[in-house]
């Protein structure tokens, strides 16, 4: 367990009365550092403190910013239409006492402090067709409710995120420099990446430039970013550091990639990654029940297309990171990031092999609301 030793430095700059020898580390995140806090005022929630790691998030005020937006508008609608409860179907940050919602302290550490609600789960693996439809609904809603909320206000807290030609130049040089004499090592998953280059730049087509609506998504769609309550149901979506400007199919992609996958997304025994269709259709289902009000034909196509780029694109940023010497993501053991690699590898070969019949399942259920 990590201390801090600047804790109580820290909690006492938000608006909240909390017990700092309660501190406990939190989640799963591969960037930021999580802490639960007990709140010393009411039962009915506690909260989480973190440490926003700002190699990644350069500008943290405007991340802040962004964050607040989406937050806002999402709490503004549930109170304007009277569908769901702003106070635990959406995040709720804690301001600080000057003001901000965040607190850079003497060493030049951000921290932020949001209410971590009670009776709620995170699964890194989907177990059920019910969790999986809730999912869906749940980015579903999440994408719906962000439709009037122009993408030109939001700031690029990650400057092309999801752009992978320039993912690939990054991998580029990365083998070139080569700092830790590790691309000897990575030689097969290298020309696995190269030999479907060619077939992932379809969002960076003019066409699909012209075509396909800019809209606020979260970019992070993984299901452990999910809340669902102790009866299964989709509660609130978390972790909206990277909501920014982009594609529906990037959300769509990045949620089939850890739904589909019947194991954790850097499992070390390759066999264990197959795909559990029924959860990718229920999710879809979710999905669609949502979306179908605002997403039209061009993104609807579109959406397989996010399927396969998604675990592309993360094997990409791992295999980049393992050859940089592992920088950027934390890792639990010396070749972490090679297995995350492995295993999306893995997992994009198992959904080439689906995607016809995948895509089948996404207009058979876009159909139903048509
Ligand atoms: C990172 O830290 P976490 O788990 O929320 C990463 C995502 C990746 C994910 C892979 C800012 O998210 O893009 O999809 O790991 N976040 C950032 O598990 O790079
Ligand atoms: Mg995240």
């Amino acid at each position: 367990m990590k201390t801090i030793e600047n804790l109580f430095e820290i909690t006492s700059k938000f608006k909240c009365h909390v017990e700092i020898s309660t501190l406990k580390s939190y989640g799963t995140g591969h960037i930021n550092d999580t802490y639960r806090l007990k709140n010393l005022v009411t039962e009915d929630y506690d909260y989480l403190l973190q440490k926003i790691n700002h190699q990644v998030f350069k500008n943290v005020p405007k991340l802040i910013e962004n964050m607040c937006r989406v937050i806002a508008h999402l709490k503004k609608q549930m109170l304007s239409t009277g569908e769901g409860n702003p106070d635990k179907e959406v995040m709720t940050l804690v301001a600080t006492k000057e003001g901000p919602y965040f607190y850079q302290d003497s060493n030049g550490n951000y921290w932020r402090m949001c209410h971590f609600l009670k009776d709620t789960k995170t699964y890194d693996v989907v177990e059920t067709a019910q969790q999986a439809y809730e999912g869906g609904k749940a980015f579903g809603k999440f994408q719906a409710m962000l439709v009037d909320l122009s993408p030109d206000l939001m700031y690029e807290v990650i400057p092309d995120f999801h752009h992978i030609g320039k993912r690939l130049e990054q991998l580029a040089q990365a083998r070139t420099e080569d700092p830790k004499g590790r691309v000897a090592l990575v030689q097969e998953e290298l020309e696995t990446i190269d030999a479907s280059s060619g077939s992932m730049s379809f969002f960076q087509q003019d066409e699909q430039l012209l075509t396909l609506p800019r809209r606020v998504i979260h970019y992070d769609t993984k299901f452990n970013n999910v809340l669902l309550n102790l009866e299964d149901r989709a509660q609130c979506v978390i972790d909206l550091d990277t909501v920014m400007a982009g594609y529906v199919a990037y959300d769509f992609g990045d949620a089939i990639r850890t739904i589909i996958n019947r194991t954790t997304e850097d499992d070390k025994e390759l066999s264990n990654i197959t795909l559990n269709i029924p959860l990718f259709n229920a999710y879809t289902k979710g999905y669609m029940e949502e979306v179908r009000q605002f997403i039209n034909e061009w993104e609807l196509r579109s959406l397989i297309k996010g399927v396969l780029l998604l675990p592309y694109m993360q094997a990409v940023r791992f295999l980049t990171d393992y050859i940089n010497g592992d920088r950027y993501y934390k890792i639990e053991s010396e070749h972490h990031n090679l297995q995350r690699t492995r295993a999306q590898l893995k997992l994009l070969k198992e959904l080439f092999a689906h995607a016809e019949s995948m895509e089948d399942r996404i207009f058979k259920e876009a159909r139903k609301h048509q």
